[in-house]
């Protein structure tokens, strides 16, 4: 037994990293356009306003995907695309963009998955204190009708939000990402719950509403330790690492969001850590926040030992290998994420983004040859197929990314697609990990 015959095998993007277009045909600006240029907060002072230039080439990247062999497309929707100033008006020509785009997926045999918000928060809600605003899970849920209305006549998978660690963590927290704004607890704590409640929100409307049967969930991280050895005692010891909280880094945990979407409440450590900071909510609230979901996406990319302060005693990641990023690689964590996750949420799993940074470059012969990128997904497949033999439910397998795009605050520098994009000429080229991932969509994972 391997992947079921329905297995969902994809390619996944994001707006502001692919598109490009950044002002043209009514799109507004988002804190990425406004924040994110001239201070030196980005590699270069690179921006996505051109990047892969999708917005005027979807129809020749469509026909890559249908080279591929790919089965789904999960890309993310520009909310100032489609509300320049984040709510009030619509600009219809960004709604034509998307609606076109599904058509083009459509006719070409590929399942569209819509990601609601992929970090382009619109600028001029930001101005009005973005997340930390009480309104801001209406202004949510405003954007979402707009895009429920138009869209779901023909998608029917939706995410809410992908990697709110990311957006609170690096973009309020730590300050490595647009907003580029390092807050307080309280505020941290006051935003988390704002963006839950737009989770809900979003989760409700699209239920109710959409005009297809929806399937939805949304995408957080999957910041999952693996254990050292196959111990009981390893195995719980990398289980209790997965599932607990420390002050730090509390918006990056696991639980912090997970918890409230799918159990229902905050974690019990969440009290103990910070007390009266937490946030005072009705019953109503937690039951909109945690609506039944379809399936658990989680973004998978590497262990996250790699990141224990305290360190395993005898510390396993010494001298491994690592991408571009500088990430670990470790298959393993396809294996136990989907695990560890199925046995406290319940849900199927559905990796909605993995995949690795590389520095790839056209060859001599005019191939990309990408022979670590080849290895790096056969090892990471296979532990993933070992949660399939094993019996737990996978649902998809949406790999980051379709193409080489802005890589966020590194700029060109990282490039992750399975197709090579020259950013000067706009050529697209498949890498050599593009075709191989081909032969395993075709053959359902048989041949890895
Ligand atoms: O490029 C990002 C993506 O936008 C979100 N998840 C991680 C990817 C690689 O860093």
């Amino acid at each position: 037994m391997g992947f079921h015959k329905d297995f969902m095998w994809g390619t996944a993007t994001a707006a502001y990293q692919i598109e490009g277009a950044w002002n043209e045909d009514g799109r507004g600006a988002s804190v990425w356009d406004v924040c994110g240029r001239d201070r030196n907060v980005v590699l270069f002072n690179e921006t996505g306003d051109v990047t892969c230039d999708h917005y005027h080439r979807y129809k020749e990247d469509v026909a890559l995907m249908k080279e591929l062999g790919m089965k789904c497309y999960r890309f993310s929707i520009s909310w100032s695309r489609i509300l320049p100033e984040g709510t009030g008006a619509v600009n219809q020509k960004g709604l034509q963009f998307y609606s076109d785009l599904v058509d083009e997926l459509k006719a070409n045999g590929i399942e569209p998955l819509v990601s609601l918000f992929h970090w382009d928060y619109p600028y001029a809600l930001y101005q009005k204190g973005g997340w930390m605003n009480p309104e801001s899970s209406e202004w949510f849920l405003e954007y979402t009708k707009v895009v429920v209305d138009a869209l779901s006549d023909r998608v029917s998978c939706w995410i809410t939000m992908n990697e709110p660690q990311c957006f609170i963590g690096c973009g309020h927290t730590i300050g490595s990402h647009a907003p580029f704004v390092k807050l307080g607890t309280r505020d941290l704590i006051t935003m988390s719950h704002n963006v839950l409640l737009s989770h809900g929100k979003a989760v409700r409307y699209i239920r109710e509403h959409a005009k297809t049967k929806a399937e939805i969930s949304f995408a957080p991280i999957a910041p999952v330790y693996i254990p050292k050895d196959d111990s009981k005692e390893a195995i719980e010891e990398a289980r209790a690492k997965t599932f607990h909280m420390n002050r730090e880094r509390f918006v990056f945990s696991l639980t912090w969001w997970s918890d409230p979407v799918i159990l229902g409440k905050y974690p019990e450590e969440a009290y103990e850590l910070f007390g009266e900071d937490m946030p005072v909510y009705s019953e109503e609230e937690m039951k909109l926040i945690s609506q039944p979901l379809d399936f658990y996406g989680m973004n998978v990319y590497y262990s996250e030992a790699d990141h224990e302060t305290e360190g395993y005693p005898e510390n396993m990641w010494q001298g491994r290998g690592r991408t571009g990023m500088g990430w670990v690689v470790s298959p393993e964590v396809m294996y136990w994420s989907p695990k560890f996750i199925y046995e406290r949420y319940g849900l199927p799993i559905m990796i909605t983004e993995n995949g690795m940074a590389g520095m790839d470059w056209i060859h001599m012969d005019g191939k990309v040859h990408d022979p670590y990128r080849i290895d790096f997904l056969h090892r990471y497949l296979l532990e993933f197929k070992r949660a399939a033999e094993e019996g737990i439910p996978l649902k998809g397998y949406m790999h980051w990314s379709l193409m080489d795009n802005f890589e966020w605050a590194c700029g060109y520098n990282m490039r992750f697609g399975l197709i090579y994009v020259d950013y000067q000429s706009q050529q697209r080229i498949i890498k050599d990990s593009g075709y191989w991932f081909r032969d395993v969509v075709q053959t359902n994972g048989e041949n890895l």
